[in-house]
C-alpha cells in the first residue's frame, strides 16, 4: 500500500524537527525544561528503579478486580454514562494507543504521554482528563506496581470484558516516563476545531506528511464528520481512514473490525456548543487542577457534556458486546442531521424504539441512535462494506478479528515480546512482533576463531563495520523495532537498501555466512564489526576489547514481515554519510532524529560519527566513492584524526554550488589544494557551537584514548539495543 512504503518525511513546509512544539502551543507555561540540564533527570524514580520487578510483584487479579469495580462506580463530579463507565476507559485506551505511527514508530501508549502536553489537551483527547483522574484511586493504591501507561491500556482490557467483549491478552511493561516527549506533531498553528487544514487533499496535489498519520492537527486519526468536517465525501472518508489506520499499521479487515467494535459500546458527546466550554488542560486556570473543557455541575449531571460535538450511541445497547452496531448500521437508511452543538451526524430515518439507545442518565427514556460519517465509510466503502457485511454475518469472526486487533493496536509499539510482561501475554506467536527464534550463547572459543577468521578473510574494516551498522542502526527505540537480533539485514527488503550499499552488503554477508561455523547470523555480523573495531583500535595504537553480546537468534523469512519493514528504511543516515531524499528539515535535523531513534546522548552521536568516518565506514557516494566526510590519510584506523582535521584552520570550507548546500569542499588556505570533501553532517560538527565544543575535546591530544573509550562504548550500545531477551 502506498503509506506502507513510506515516502519522503518532512516534506510539507516544515523547517523544525519538531514542528509546533508545546512551547508554541503554551507559551505562558511553566518552563521546567531548565530544571533538566546538566544531565538532572525528570524521573522521580531514580535510575534504580526497576519497573519491570515492581510490575512483576503487582497483585494482579486483584489490581483487575479492583479495575472492574471502578467500571460501575460512578462519581457526582463525572457520572457514568448508563452507570458504566467501561466505553469512556475504551476510548482513554484506544487514544493513548492509537497516536503510534509506523512512520518512525514514535506515539503509541508505550510511556503515558495522554498525561503530558500536547496529547493531553489534544481537541480529539477531549474529557479524557476525567477518565485518568477516575483512575487516580487505583493507580495510588497500586502505585509503582503499575505505571500510568500500562495501566491505561489493562483498563481498557477490563473495560471490554467486564461489558462482555472479546480480549486477547494483555502484555504489562510500559515503563512511565514523566516529562513530555518531543515528538513531531505536524506544523500547522492552529487546533482541528480552530480549523487546520485536513492533511490529505488530492485536488490540490497534498498529500499527508511522513511520519505523519492524523488527518488535522490534534485528532489521533480521521475527523469523524468527514473529510476536513464535510459529511458528504464518502469517498473522501474512506480514503483517509485507510492512509491513517495504515500508517497506524492497521489493514481495511482490522479497521473495520476496531471502529465497529470499539463503537458497540458507548456514545459521543454533543449537548454543549463547544464554545461554553473552557480552555484544554494546559492552558487551564491553576484551580481546574489539570482539568479542562469545563462546564457547570448541574450540566454534567444531565449528561449535558460535549466532547467530539457529537452526540447519541451507536447501539441500542451502548453497554453490551454484541452486533447491534453492524444491525443498525445495515438495518437503516441514514439522514444527515446536526447534533445539539452544530455537529454533522447521521441518524437512522424511522428509527423504531426497541432499536433506540436508552438515554445516558436515565435508563426509562429513549432517544435515536447514530453514526459519524466514519461510521458510515464501513457501508459506503465497497471494500469496508464487503468486510462488514461479513462480520454482520458472523460474530464470531467479528469478536476474533476485534480481539486481535485491540491486542495490536495495544501493543504494537512494545517492540519484541520479550518485552511483555504478566500472566496474560499470550502464547500464541504473532507475525507483527517480528519474532525471533531464541539463539545460544556461543563457545568462547568460536567466538574467537571466528573473529580471526573474519579479519584474515580480505574483507576491510570499512566493510565489516559497515554490515554491522547496517544491521544494529535499523532499532529505534519509539517502537522498539529493528535492530541486529534476528539478522533481518540478510533479508528484504533491508539487505536491498540503498544506504546499506546492496552490493557489497551481499558480499560481507556471503562471506561471513562460510565463516561463522556455529554462530548464528545475527551474531556474527556483530561480532565481525567487533572485530574490525578491535583491530582499527589496534592500528592506532590502542589495545580494546568491542563486548558485545551474543546469543542472537536468526529470523526466517516466513517470520518476517517483509512489507511492515519498508518505514525502517532511513532516508537519511549522517552515521554513514548517507542522504537518500533532502527533506525540508536540514540533512544534520536527520542524524540527530536517527541518533535520537537510537538512544544516543550528544557526545554518543558525536564520537560515533567521527570514528565511522576515521573508519572510512561511509556509504558509497557516486561521484567521491567512500571518501566524503573521511578526514584522513589512514582510513580503516580508529583515531581521532576528523576532529582534529575539522578544526584545523588550515582548511578552508566552500559550498559546492550544484549539490543545494548539501557538499562541501575543503581547500588549503595556503595553496588552494582540494584536502576534504564533506557533507552538512560532517561540518555541522564544526560550525554548531555545542557539537564544536565536543569536537574539540575529541580532539585534543590528551583525549586520543578518551574518544576510543568513548566510541568503542557508543558502539556497544548501538549493537545490543535490541536485546530485550537478556533482561
Ligand atoms: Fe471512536 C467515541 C470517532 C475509532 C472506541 N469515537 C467516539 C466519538 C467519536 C469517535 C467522534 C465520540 C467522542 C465523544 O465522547 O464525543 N472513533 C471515531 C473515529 C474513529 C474511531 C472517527 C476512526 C474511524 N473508536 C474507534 C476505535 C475504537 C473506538 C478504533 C476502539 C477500538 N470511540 C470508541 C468508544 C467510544 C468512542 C468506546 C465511546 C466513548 C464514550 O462512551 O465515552
Amino acid at each position: 500500500t502506498g503509506s506502507m512504503s513510506g515516502g519522503c518525511p518532512f516534506t510539507g513546509g516544515v523547517r523544525s524537527l519538531l514542528g509546533r512544539t508545546n512551547k508554541d502551543w503554551w507559551p505562558d507555561a511553566l518552563q521546567l525544561e531548565i530544571l533538566t540540564q546538566e544531565g538532572r533527570a525528570a524521573d522521580p524514580m531514580g535510575a534504580d528503579f526497576d519497573y519491570c520487578e515492581a510490575f512483576n510483584a503487582v497483585d494482579y487479579a486483584a489490581l483487575k478486580a479492583d479495575l472492574t469495580a471502578l467500571m460501575t462506580d460512578s462519581q457526582d463530579w463525572w457520572p457514568a454514562d448508563y452507570g458504566h463507565y467501561g466505553p469512556f476507559f475504551i476510548r482513554m485506551a484506544w487514544h493513548a494507543a492509537g497516536t503510534y505511527r509506523t512512520g518512525d514508530g514514535r506515539g503509541g501508549a508505550g510511556s503515558g504521554q495522554q498525561r503530558f502536553a500536547p496529547l493531553n489537551s489534544w481537541p480529539d483527547n477531549g474529557n479524557l482528563d476525567k477518565a485518568r483522574r477516575l483512575l487516580w484511586p487505583i493507580k495510588k493504591k497500586y502505585g509503582k506496581h503499575i505505571s500510568w501507561a500500562d495501566l491505561f491500556i489493562l483498563t481498557g482490557n477490563v473495560a471490554i470484558e467486564s461489558m462482555g467483549g472479546p480480549t486477547f491478552g494483555f502484555g504489562g511493561g510500559r515503563k512511565d516516563v514523566f516529562e513530555p516527549e518531543n515528538v513531531y506533531w505536524g506544523t500547522e498553528e492552529l487546533w482541528v476545531d480552530q480549523g487546520a487544514e485536513t492533511r490529505i487533499i488530492p485536488d490540490e496535489g497534498k498529500a499527508m506528511d511522513n511520519p505523519l498519520a492524523a488527518i488535522q492537527m490534534g485528532l489521533i486519526y480521521v475527523n469523524p464528520e468527514g473529510p476536513g468536517g464535510n459529511p458528504h465525501d464518502a469517498e473522501g472518508m474512506a480514503r483517509d481512514m485507510r492512509e491513517t489506520f495504515a500508517r497506524m499499521a492497521m489493514n481495511d479487515e482490522e479497521t473495520v473490525a476496531l471502529t465497529a467494535g470499539g463503537h458497540a459500546f458507548g456514545k459521543a458527546h454533543g449537548m454543549v456548543p463547544p464554545d461554553q466550554l473552557s480552555g484544554s488542560p494546559e492552558s487551564g486556570a491553576l484551580e481546574m487542577q489539570g482539568f479542562g473543557w469545563a462546564t457547570d455541575d448541574d450540566q454534567i449531571a444531565k449528561g449535558h457534556i460535549t466532547t467530539s460535538g457529537i452526540e447519541g450511541a451507536w447501539s441500542n445497547n451502548p453497554i453490551k458486546w454484541g452486533g447491534d452496531y453492524f444491525r443498525l448500521l445495515f438495518k437503516y437508511d441514514y439522514e444527515l442531521v446536526q447534533s445539539p452543538a452544530g455537529a454533522n451526524q447521521w441518524q437512522p430515518i424511522n428509527q423504531s424504539e426497541e432499536d433506540m439507545a436508552p438515554d445516558a442518565r436515565d435508563p426509562n427514556k429513549k432517544v435515536p441512535t447514530m453514526m459519524t460519517t466514519a461510521d458510515m465509510a464501513l457501508k459506503r466503502d465497497p471494500e469496508y462494506r464487503k468486510i462488514s457485511e461479513r462480520f454482520r454475518d458472523d460474530q464470531a469472526a467479528l469478536d476474533d478479528a476485534f480481539a486481535r486487533a485491540w491486542f495490536k493496536l495495544c501493543h504494537r509499539d512494545m517492540g519484541p515480546k520479550a518485552r511483555y510482561l504478566g500472566p496474560e501475554v499470550p502464547a500464541e506467536e504473532l507475525i507483527w512482533q517480528d519474532p525471533v527464534p531464541a539463539g545460544s550463547k556461543p563457545s568462547d572459543s568460536d567466538v574467537s576463531a571466528f573473529k580471526s577468521a573474519i579479519l584474515g578473510s580480505g574483507l576491510s574494516v570499512s566493510e565489516l563495520v559497515k554490515a554491522a551498522w547496517a544491521s544494529a542502526s535499523t532499532f529505534r527505540n519509539s517502537d522498539n523495532r529493528g535492530g541486529a537480533n534476528g539478522a533481518r539485514v540478510r533479508l528484504a527488503p533491508q539487505k536491498d537498501w540503498a544506504v546499506n550499499d546492496p552490493e557489497e552488503l551481499g558480499k560481507v554477508l556471503a562471506k561471513i555466512d562460510s565463516l561463522r561455523g556455529n554462530l548464528s547470523m545475527a551474531d556474527a555480523i556483530v561480532l565481525a564489526g567487533a572485530a574490525a573495531v578491535e583491530k582499527a583500535a589496534k592500528d592506532g595504537g590502542f589495545a580494546v576489547s568491542v563486548n558485545v553480546t551474543t546469543g542472537r537468534g536468526d529470523a526466517s523469512e516466513e517470520q518476517t514481515d517483509a512489507e511492515s519493514f519498508e518505514p525502517l528504511e532511513p532516508f537519511a543516515d549522517g552515521f554513514r554519510n548517507y542522504l537518500k531524499t533532502k527533506a525540508s528539515v536540514k540533512t544534520e535535523d536527520m542524524l540527530v532524529d536517527r541518533a535520537n531513534l537510537l538512544g544516543l546522548s550528544i557526545p554518543e552521536m558525536t564520537a560515533l560519527v567521527g570514528g565511522m568516518r576515521a573508519l572510512g565506514a561511509v556509504s558509497n557516494h557516486a561521484d567521491h566513492g567512500s571518501r566524503i566526510g573521511v578526514f584522513t590519510d589512514r582510513p580503516g584506523v580508529l583515531s581521532n584524526d576528523f576532529f582534529v582535521n575539522l578544526l584545523d584552520m588550515g582548511t578552508r570550507w566552500k559550498v559546492v554550488d550544484e549539490s543545494g548546500d548539501e557538499e562541501f569542499v575543503g581547500t588549503d588556505r595556503a595553496t588552494g589544494a582540494e584536502k576534504w570533501r564533506a557533507t552538512r553532517t560532517d561540518l555541522v560538527f564544526g560550525s554548531n557551537s555545542q557539537l564544536r565544543a565536543i569536537s574539540e575535546v575529541y580532539a585534543e591530544d590528551t583525549s586520543k584514548e578518551k574518544f576510543v573509550k568513548d566510541f568503542v562504548a557508543a558502539w556497544t550500545k548501538v549493537m545490543d539495543a535490541d536485546r530485550f531477551d537478556l533482561t
